[in-house]
């Protein structure tokens, strides 16, 4: 197996069975780009592959020993009347399993096929209960962001080249965008935005209106709708205006132009993702305008087609300043809280869960408690751009989890995170999520297979952002490698274990992840965070470490938290201490909560972490042969990388505080490697030693050349 199938592969059950099957499919919509038509042929599919058992589909028939797949409206129109006993929502949908006959109901069609992907994932885990419910999404925007680009490379995309796009042009094959709309629709997830935020002003060109409407044809059955990034400065280098003026009549004109090009082609397009005014890309700000002014320009002009506009709120400007004591944390509270209200009602502000850049550790961004009379939705990350890029197994739903169940105490009362961004707090229209997937051609997608479970989890928590991150594991482990309990428990213990591991070697108590932030942002590289203007600073000195965040005292960053949050991180004492360097500066000889001191719990922590990834090596070796061979050597092959980076992480951040801080390890191990042979110390034919710098990327400072 080669992980192209993901969660659906629909793999025979290896126990018999006795349950009783539906003896045909009834679909009650047959043409071709119908989501339920879809939802008849998987049924066929998940079937026959599940069961050995081919069934016919019709569209029409009689309901008792059928699985009948429909809308509500549909179903009432063939049967007189609807069984559905709860209020569904937009994508909502019924599962009613009673033996042989099953009545698979969603409000609209992309829900009856949710409803058909439900009930195959009950199959193929070897549920055959019987149930009747009804569910609904949490929000409706559950949203995917692709960072391909029109050469077909990604912007930290770790598993092969686009899947969409070459050479500048839509790929003319586009057999495997069709089957991650397939993998997609499964989750639940119900529109991707398909090219880079920092966009390129050719995606828009005709040619490649035209070839993005081609990639809507391949979502459609699945009921996945198509959404675009833009780039601000289109008017200009597309339209030969001679400026960009969100205010500007030229340029209101072109952008309206642009939508109804859009529009004629993919009637049912999403929406635009807009990164503006950050990290050099153009934006309203250029012009003295509003970030508002910048958004509501192109929810005016596709307002009247009925799509919306997700406005990036990860807009800082560190890059020009000379003076690097500003802190980037406050940028977007700073930015846009005070805009707040001015957002038109097909706005909704995607917002990082922290306030810096997908960390292993951040607070939950203030911005969502600063936005009261605004859409919001978060924006997290599949790939694991700072987490290890798929070369280490971090099961990211706790992290996930950690942000949305935060309350942020808005007005003193209870305003968890995940209630703001469904709507819930706020009473407002519209909300959601966004992940950064970034899948490419790599039979994998992701260019791991355990890094899948990241991507599924993402679609189940977007639709119940209560859902247990274990039991969503369990799920995709038996869908993915089968029914064996051990193969179960393994992969969620490694899998469990995986973020506080990753925590532990590479940035802990909220220092952030001390990778190199310059290019790679893989690997320790924790002296460039100081050095760059980039604002994920560590600020550690000889005796101290930690960015003093609070009111009193620092960068006042605190302060932009309702009171009550505010009070607990603006005291050292109330301050949890995964985030103590995150708004504190200490010395190195604080005492944790713990009893522990910062700079041994460095050490503690590194060593601890490091060899729980080299537990892994030995916890997925117990499962050979209980898995396939070829997926048990891929997944080896990333764990045994993982167990000698982390060393390699270990090593160099221990040693970059022990140096730094002069202060030695209470339990004697930094430093001393009494099994490793060092490079220097062989007979070197051809190679000559020098001293390293930054000095921590090799042991004593010395490499060889
Ligand atoms: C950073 C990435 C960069 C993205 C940026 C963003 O390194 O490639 O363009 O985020 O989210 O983390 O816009």
């Amino acid at each position: 197996e080669n992980g192209l199938q993901a969660w659906l592969r629909y793999a025979p059950l290896p126990q018999g069975h006795n349950t009783p099957l539906p003896l045909s499919i009834i679909a009650l919509n047959s043409s071709t780009n119908s989501p339920v038509n879809t939802a008849g042929q998987e049924l066929q599919k998940g079937i026959q592959g599940i069961f050995g058992k081919q069934l016919s589909v019709f569209n029409t028939g009689k309901e008792t020993s059928s699985a009948v797949v429909g809308t509500v409206s549909q179903f009432q129109k063939a049967f007189g009347s609807s069984p559905v006993k709860n209020k569904l929502e937009e994508d909502g949908f019924w599962l009613n399993v009673k033996g042989s006959t099953v009545q698979i109901l969603g409000q609209n069609e992309r829900g009856a096929l949710y409803g058909a992907f439900e009930y195959l994932s009950m199959l193929a885990q070897g549920n055959f209960s019987n149930v009747e419910y009804a569910t609904n999404p949490a929000a409706p925007v559950r949203w995917i962001n692709s960072w391909d680009n029109m050469d077909g490379s990604i912007t930290r995309g770790f598993g092969g080249n686009s899947i969409f796009f070459a050479d500048g042009h839509v790929v003319s094959n586009l057999t495997r965008a069709s089957e991650y709309a397939r993998l997609l629709s499964s989750i639940r997830i119900n529109a991707a935005v398909v090219n880079d935020v920092n966009a390129n002003f050719t995606t828009i060109d005709p040619e490649n209106i035209q070839g993005v409407g081609r990639i809507a044809d391949v979502f459609r059955p699945y009921g996945i709708q198509l959404g675009l990034s833009l780039d601000f400065a289109s008017p200009m280098e597309l339209g030969n205006l001679s400026t960009y003026d969100p205010l500007d009549p030229g340029v209101i004109v072109f952008w309206d132009d642009i939508t109804k090009q859009i529009y004629d082609r993919i009637p049912d397009f999403a929406g635009y993702l807009v990164k503006a005014d950050s990290e050099g890309t153009p934006g309203p700000l250029v012009y003295n305008r509003t970030l508002a002014d910048g958004a509501n320009l192109f929810a005016k002009a596709i307002d009247p087609f009925g799509g919306i506009v997700m406005y990036r709120a990860f807009v800082y400007n560190l890059l020009n300043e000379s003076d690097w004591t500003a802190d980037r944390a406050n940028a977007a509270v700073d930015y846009f809280q005070p805009l707040d209200g001015q957002f038109d009602d097909n706005v909704i502000v995607q917002i990082k869960y922290g306030p810096i850049d997908f960390q292993v550790r951040e607070p939950a961004s203030p911005l969502f408690a600063n936005l009261l009379e605004t859409n919001t939705a978060i924006e997290l990350q599949v790939a694991q751009e700072y987490l290890g890029q798929q070369c280490h197994l971090v099961y990211l739903p706790p992290l996930w989890r950690t942000i949305l169940d935060f309350d942020l105490r808005v007005q003193n009362q209870s305003s968890l995170v995940r209630n703001v961004i469904t709507g819930e707090r706020f009473k407002r229209p519209l909300g959601g999520s966004a992940a950064v997937v970034n899948v490419g051609l790599n039979d994998t997608w992701l260019g791991s297979h355990l890094a899948m479970s990241n991507l599924y989890a993402y679609g189940r928590l977007a639709w119940d952002w209560t859902s247990d991150s274990e039991e969503i594991l369990q799920d995709w482990t038996r869908l993915t490698f089968g029914l064996d309990q051990t193969v179960i428990d393994t992969i969620t213990q490694m899998s469990m274990a995986s973020w506080p591991a990753y925590e532990n070697y590479s940035g802990n108590l909220g220092e952030q992840t001390l990778n190199d932030i310059l290019y790679t942002h893989f690997g320790p590289n924790p002296q460039t965070l100081d050095n760059t203007p980039w604002g994920q600073w560590t600020r550690a000195d000889h005796t101290s470490i930690g960015m003093d965040r609070t009111v009193s005292n620092g960068t006042g960053f605190s302060g932009q938290y309702p009171p009550e949050v505010a009070a607990m991180y603006e005291n050292l004492e109330t301050t949890p201490d995964n985030l103590l360097l995150w708004f504190h500066h200490v010395n190195y000889t604080q005492k944790l909560k713990s009893g522990e001191t910062v700079i041994q719990h460095f050490y503690d922590a590194h060593y601890e972490g490091a060899e729980t990834a080299q537990a892994f090596v030995t916890m997925w070796q117990s499962l050979e042969g209980k898995i396939d061979d070829e997926r048990f050597e891929d997944v080896l092959f990333r764990q045994v990388f993982q167990a000698g980076h982390s060393i390699v992480w270990r090593d160099a951040i221990v040693n970059f505080y022990n140096n730094i801080s002069g202060i030695p390890d209470d339990a004697g191990r930094v430093g001393h490697h009494p099994f490793r042979i060092e490079a220097e110390s062989m007979e070197l034919r051809g190679y000559e030693p020098y001293v390293v710098s930054p000095f921590e990327a090799a042991s004593n400072s010395i490499a060889i050349v």
